[in-house]
């Protein structure tokens, strides 16, 4: 995508590349300025920053969509429509692969944005019936995976608690024939627990309050949430969400996607069983042994005895012989969890499955694909965990693979149009990512996980210790003392990297437990037993004939695959980038705190990312506009010019004493290098409007 004209005419610039002189502060109050006049759009050259609104704008219509995709560009504001039809024409009229990868912190309208240029694309593609279908059928995933998959936090009412990743695969003409979800780490926990003021996954609650009478008793639920030991006492109610009415849609979204009756109908039964774990009372029964061994008090159904044997004892086999062991309350209690979080995890996967199952692609044709990427971004809290450090590695490959394509794709667009490179110095992140993945922390990690003996929290730092000690991103009591720095701040279970965006300290207790992420065997088996068939098809693992002893993979080790299998996906399109932004911590609209965006202009690296993007030159324009615009400048080219645009643009602009630097002449464009240029063309092309305005008046009156 081209900068544009309009870009200028706009609150500030439209475009950071532009901005003149170039800083976080004037990045900010540019941003800020724009905000506050409703401009929530911004370019830095074809990446598109957007900024909450928390509010509803009239610019999502459908003569708006009309209107970029009829699309003179060059008159257009700023939209993150504009960025959609891009990437959607140069799919269907030069076969390129897109990507759209949208990222920003939590609230910042992520998932927005990526239902925006999703609803862009089925408004512009062909109507026709079968086409209708695909993308009813698309885009009624989301409201199916919500359910499952967000949930009320303290930052957003409705937080996905999973990254989503969805290739959109199109024919030849440009039409969606269907899709491909890959689904992220989930976050489990909340199953079980979650702070005060937030709510479990919005399913439970559309369950309770829209299911029908004989259909709650059927699944032996009580429709009062404060019933349900997994879902809290406090008042689940949210403003503008309507739990039951949600019910209904989800129930009607599966259908459309192609979920038999059957199908929804264990769906919703495996989903009872989790909010049933969280309602069993164990309670300590006494043991000759003196200890106190746990039994279940109020078994209900066929889950009776199975989950008593494994939820309250443990059967080791040691040497041909089995060893039963009663297990403590609390125990009994941390194997429930366990089990409710493993079989909710396990059916989210399987939701994803069966509607992939649904919408994938199964003919041979040669296909083009649009995947758009909606995940975490950076994450700093007072208290950073595994899953902090996972989300921040995710963040540190996308940042990493930004760079690598904005300049690649600069590098390219020059050489296309036959002009000099100059290589442009960058902060390289590969040496942080290489500290966390390749033969870094997540390796020994898993080495630890691995090894026999006693391994805690401390076995595991010292070994990190030994190994990067004095590696410059890297930092922990130990590392200090060897440096001979002392910092109070950092306590001992914990360790510091220095990423990309900021320095985070992690917290190392727990990342073993974490990462290992195993359920009792007992219990797997225990649900492979299951008569419900669903149930059971999700543990095949509990299957004694296939239990093997071998470890299943650890956590860490599966992201870190699944995001090494993304980043080669990513890489192989052509990337279009939108950046969210969260303007307030109150999600409210106006309101826009300067330090809580220039931390995620941080985060983002946006000052890097414009100082990449004009490395060599700031803005660039097809011949044919850029006469247009600029013509009147120059005798030579004003009032007419016959030869070819690029010829007039040539004459014009060396008619104007513009440094022979500032220049250059591709095989389609014009380069210019610093904005400063860009705004002296526009002054005097201003300047010049005026004077002929007044002309025309003289002229008029003199008729008069
Ligand atoms: V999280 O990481 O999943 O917790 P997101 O996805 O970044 O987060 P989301 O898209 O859910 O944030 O946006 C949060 C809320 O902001 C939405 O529920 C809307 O109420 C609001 N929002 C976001 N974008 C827009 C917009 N373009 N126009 C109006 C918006 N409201
Ligand atoms: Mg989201």
């Amino acid at each position: 995508m081209e900068a544009n004209p309009s870009v200028l005419a706009t609150v500030g610039v439209g475009d950071l590349v532009l901005l003149d002189p170039l800083s976080e502060e004037s990045l900010l109050s540019n941003l800020r300025e724009r905000f506050l006049h409703k401009e929530i759009y911004t370019y830095i050259g074809n990446v598109v920053i957007s900024v909450n609104p928390y509010r509803q704008l009239p610019i999502y219509s459908a003569e708006m969509v009309e209107q970029y995709c009829n699309g003179n560009f060059y008159a257009m504001k700023p939209h993150i429509y504009a960025i959609a039809e891009d990437a959607y024409s140069s799919l269907r009229d030069r076969n390129r692969d897109q990507c759209i990868l949208i990222t920003g912190e939590s609230g910042a309208g992520k998932t927005e944005a990526s239902k925006l240029v999703m609803s862009y694309v089925a408004a512009v593609c062909s109507k026709g019936a079968d086409v209708t279908k695909v993308k009813e059928q698309l885009l009624q995933s989301n409201p199916v995976l919500e359910a499952f998959g967000n949930a009320k936090t303290i930052r957003n009412n409705n937080s996905s608690r999973f990254g989503k990743y969805m290739d959109v695969e199109f024919d030849f003409k440009g039409e969606p024939l269907g899709g491909l979800i890959s689904n992220y780490l989930l976050e489990k926990s909340r199953v079980v627990w979650h702070v005060k003021n937030e709510r479990n996954f919005h399913i439970f609650y559309q369950l309770l309050a829209g299911a029908s009478d004989p259909l709650l008793k059927r699944l032996k639920l009580q429709r009062d949430c404060r019933h349900h030991g997994y879902l809290g006492d406090e008042n689940p109610r949210l403003p503008g969400m309507d739990d039951a009415t949600n019910f209904q849609a989800v129930q009607d979204a599966m259908r459309i996607i192609g979920f038999s009756e059957a199908e929804v109908m264990q769906l919703l039964e495996v989903t009872a069983v989790v909010l049933k774990l969280g309602d069993l009372q164990l309670s300590g029964q006494f043991q000759a042994s003196g200890m106190d061994a746990c039994g279940i008090q109020n078994i209900q159904g066929w889950m009776g005895s199975i989950l008593e044997q494994a939820l309250c004892s443990r059967t080791v086999e040691a040497k041909q012989e089995k060893v039963v062991t009663a297990l403590s309350v609390a125990q009994g209690y941390f194997g429930r969890d366990a089990l409710a979080k493993n079989i909710y995890s396990r059916l989210f996967d399987w939701l994803v499955t069966r509607i992939n199952e649904s919408i994938q692609v199964t003919a041979g044709e040669r296909r083009k694909v649009m995947g758009v990427l909606d995940i975490y971004g950076f994450e700093i809290f007072q208290d950073n965990s595994f899953e902090q450090f996972i989300i921040n590695y995710c963040n540190e490959k996308l940042q990493q693979i930004f760079i690598l394509m904005t300049l690649k794709e600069e590098q390219e667009e020059y050489f296309r149009e036959g002009i000099k490179w100059t290589p442009v110095t960058f902060f390289d992140n590969s040496i942080i990512c290489d500290l966390i993945e390749s033969g870094g922390i997540l390796v020994l990690l898993d080495e630890e996980c691995l090894r026999p003996g006693t391994v805690s929290a401390a076995t595991f730092l010292a070994k990190l210790d030994q190994a990067f000690g004095s590696h410059e991103h890297y930092e922990s009591r130990k590392s200090q003392s060897d440096r001979h720095i002392t910092d109070t701040s950092l306590p001992s279970t914990c360790f510091r990297v220095h990423h990309y965006a900021g320095k985070v300290t992690y917290n190392a207790t727990g990342f073993i437990e974490k990462n290992t992420d195993r359920l009792y065997r007992g219990l797997a088996q225990a649900m492979w037993q299951a008569k419900h068939t669903l149930l059971r098809s999700l543990f095949p693992d509990g299957d004694p004939k296939k239990a093997s002893l071998k470890m299943p993979p650890t956590a860490g080790f599966q992201f870190k695959a699944s995001i090494n299998t993304l980043m080669k996906n990513l890489y192989s399109k052509n990337p279009n980038y939108i950046r969210c932004i969260k303007p307030n911590e109150n999600q409210a609209p106006g309101q826009f705190t300067d330090e809580l965006v220039r931390s995620q202009v941080r985060y983002l690296g946006l000052l890097e990312n414009v100082r990449v993007r004009r490395a060599g030159y700031a803005y660039r324009q097809p011949y044919q506009p850029c006469l247009e615009r600029y013509r009147l400048l120059s005798t030579h080219t004003w009032p007419r010019w016959t030869g070819t645009a690029r010829d007039g643009v040539q004459a014009l602009l060396s008619d104007l004493d513009i440094p022979p630097e500032e220049l250059a002449y591709g095989h389609t464009k014009v380069f210019i290098r610093t904005p400063q240029t860009l705004f002296n063309l526009e002054e005097r092309r201003r300047r010049r409007v005026e004077e002929l305005a007044t002309v025309i008046q003289k002229t008029y009156r003199g008729w008069r």
